[in-house]
């Protein structure tokens, strides 16, 4: 009977030292604000905006947005910066997005933000996941609010 219940007892702190380490090893940053504005009529790209916050102490990367498999309500998304250059506007495709430790990242109109591209079946009001993949190999989950443009 005391040797049953000291195994359980050794089972449980197991338990709570691999959360312990798993919550460790996990990018620290909060995502706010997330939104999508729902494709303009006949298109079907899609453009997202949220605030990143790294309360974490170290630096982290981020280096893919996924489309979860399920549902998959679209094809895929980038990460995009807008430049100026001679005077245009353009944007671009960025591989990653590094933030130092202890800072801010806002995702805005003319600034860093998620294209979204073979957007299907989104409707306003509803919420859409997104997966943010870190470069320590954690994975984020993010819920969307899709708006009206
Ligand atoms: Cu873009």
């Amino acid at each position: 009977m005391m040797i049953l219940r000291r195994t359980a007892m050794l089972g449980l702190m197991w338990m709570a030292a691999l959360f312990a380490s798993a919550a460790a090893a996990k990018t620290q940053v909060v995502v706010t604000d997330a939104y999508m504005y729902a494709p303009l009529p006949g298109r079907d790209v899609a453009v997202v905006y949220w605030q990143l916050n790294n309360g974490g102490g170290e630096e982290v990367t981020l280096v893919d947005i996924r489309i979860p498999a399920q549902p998959g309500w679209a094809r895929k998304a980038e990460i995009h910066q807008h430049l100026h250059r001679d005077g245009m506007m353009s944007m671009q495709r960025v591989e990653s997005l590094t933030m130092a430790a202890k800072s801010q990242t806002l995702f805005e109109s003319g600034g860093y933000h998620v294209m979204v591209f073979g957007v299907k079946n989104v409707q306003v009001g509803s919420q859409v996941p997104v997966v943010l993949l870190w470069q320590d190999g954690s994975q984020q989950e993010v819920l969307l609010d899709v708006r009206r443009r």
